[in-house]
């Protein structure tokens, strides 16, 4: 038969898993036809996103959310950011896809298929913070390259899945294992297929905590493509780049995980502050571990207005790495004092936390309302600007709203 110039059945995959859908009569399209659903894509739609969503980059795709698009307790899919270092995988099966455990300091080489890993391990559930390193980046001066985040890098959904801990200790650890290195689905932007986009990971104290997970379910249903489909390793509390997305490997190392945005600069901080715009050497950089504290107030939205008689209710979310948040404060007068929230206890360790209270405000006029927690160390949210550093992460400065009383 003489061969037609059809589209690939890999790419038809592809096309299938964006759309939602099989394109039925797909190996009739000529090859380099793009189908209408894919011309000129509206992200929002595509990855299921709210319209308020803000788009920073679209190769590789990267969107946040606005403060008060978090207000939920649960960040529902349409209001969690996307933050993709390279494309997206390509013909993701979730019938065939495995994990493979490797690794010098594993005592051998064992691959699970998705379903023995959901059956032959205990499924827990938790409710997860996962904040992107460079959640506030846009702040810093000089300003540091990246995505210029403002403050919607960061999500508390329900996350669904086994232990890793669990898997590991199937495989067995050698004694001499110090740190994890995930390996995941996606493609490089420059689609060499020997360079990995990312390939980060933890110490073992904390790839064998209760809550870190080899999950499976966003929310009580399959995690949605965009974020880690068919399988994902999320550690709550520690910058999200440790949360691997579409992972497909886990590298029990000797010595610290050296994969891709594991060296040099990538989420790394001085490990001693410098002065802003100071050269620092790489090996004068720490890698990042536990976030730290922070708050968002997710209710009311920025520039509500209000009429003098009326008392003004805010709510929001607080959290603190590996710790817990211990106090919640408010401030109408740009921080000269401050006042107490109510504050709840997380539903669960690594899981945000919500403060609300009522402001009563003294005449009409332009005030701010700024939000600061601290954490269970006494570790309170920098009014402004934190240390700067070169990459611009862990900007944890008071989250604030603009209120006009009329
Ligand atoms: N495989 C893979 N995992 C990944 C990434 C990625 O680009 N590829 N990005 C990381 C970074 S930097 C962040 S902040 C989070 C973002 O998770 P989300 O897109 O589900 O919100 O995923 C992390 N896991
Ligand atoms: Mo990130």
């Amino acid at each position: 038969m003489k061969r037609r110039n059809f589209v690939k059945n890999t790419v038809l995959g592809t096309m299938a898993t964006v759309i939602g859908t099989e394109i039925v009569f797909g190996t009739s399209m000529p090859k380099g036809y793009i189908p209408l659903a894919l011309q000129d894509p509206d992200p929002f739609k595509m990855f299921n996103k709210d319209k308020e969503m803000v788009v920073l980059n679209d190769k590789p795709w990267n969107i946040e959310a606005q403060a008060h698009l978090l207000d939920d307790k649960v960040t529902p899919n349409k209001y969690m950011f996307i933050r993709n270092n390279g494309l997206i995988p390509e013909n993701i099966d979730a019938n065939n896809w495995t994990l493979t455990i490797d690794g010098e300091s594993a005592k051998q080489q064992k691959t699970f298929t998705l379903s023995e890993l959901k059956s032959k391990f205990k499924h827990y559930t938790y409710q997860l913070t996962l904040e992107c390193g460079g959640n506030g980046r846009s702040e810093f001066d000089p300003p540091a390259k990246g995505n210029q985040w403002t403050v919607g890098a960061v999500s508390c959904a329900t996350w669904t899945g086994i232990r890793l801990r669990d898997v590991l200790a199937e495989v067995g650890i050698k004694s001499d294992a110090v740190y994890i290195g995930y390996h995941a689905a996606d493609v490089h932007l420059s689609r060499n297929p020997d360079k990995e986009p990312i390939s980060r990971g933890a110490p073992m104290a904390k790839a064998m905590q209760e809550e870190t997970l080899l999950a499976f379910k966003m929310n009580g249903k399959d995690i949605p493509m965009l974020h880690g489909y068919p399988l994902r390793l999320v550690a709550g509390g520690w910058p999200a780049s440790v949360s691997g997305k579409w992972v497909n490997r886990i590298s029990v190392r000797n010595k610290v995980h050296d994969g891709a945005k594991m060296t040099g600069t990538a989420y790394r901080v001085p490990c001693t502050p410098v002065a802003p715009g100071e050269k620092v050497k790489d090996e004068d950089m720490c890698i990042i571990e536990s976030m730290p504290v922070k708050s968002l107030i997710t209710f009311p939205k920025t520039g509500a207005m209000i009429k003098r008689d009326r008392k003004l209710n805010i709510r929001g979310h607080a959290w603190a790495g590996e710790l817990e948040v211990s106090k919640m404060e408010y401030s109408i007068n740009f921080g000269s004092t401050w006042a107490t929230c109510s504050l709840e206890k997380p539903v669960n360790r690594l899981a945000w936390q919500h403060f609300s209270a009522s402001i009563e405000f003294p005449k009409k006029g332009y005030y701010e309302v700024w939000a600061r927690a601290t954490d269970q160390q006494g570790v309170a949210q920098p009014m402004l600007l934190p240390g700067w550093n070169p990459k611009g992460y862990l900007n944890n400065a008071c989250h604030r709203i603009a209120i006009k009383v009329s």
